[in-house]
């Protein structure tokens, strides 16, 4: 009785645990400098998210809001990862495609939506 009441909690514990971060893993391709399918990619609040990027062309790219900048090469995986700790929409855009930079002269590629818990 005790020990099933143990385990119980620990269950719980794992699973608030797991609830307060969980995993988000996906990938980005980016052909002819624009992303191909889903434009929007959704999270919750407090998710750990990594974005692997495939490109066919150098980019640097910027996750606003978070302020987390990346470049991106062909030929190589590049990886984004942060908390999602703030919730809204963050677009992420190009700096410049092919090593020029632009500055803030972009649009966005996708955006993040981070839905509050
Ligand atoms: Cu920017």
């Amino acid at each position: 009785m005790i020990r099933a009441l143990v385990v119980g909690f620990l269950a719980i514990a794992l699973g608030a645990a797991s609830a307060l971060a969980d995993p988000v893993e996906t990938t980005v391709k980016i052909e002819k400098r624009k992303v191909v399918g889903e434009r929007v990619i959704r999270v919750k609040q407090g998710d750990e998210v990594t974005i692997r990027f495939n490109t066919d062309e150098i980019v640097e790219l910027h996750l606003h809001g978070y302020d987390i900048e990346q470049e991106a090469k062909p030929g190589s995986v590049a990886t984004m990862r942060f908390n999602a700790r703030a919730t809204g929409r963050f677009p992420v855009t190009s700096h410049g495609f092919g090593g020029h930079s632009h500055g803030h002269r972009e649009s966005a590629l996708f955006y993040i939506e981070v839905h509050p818990k």
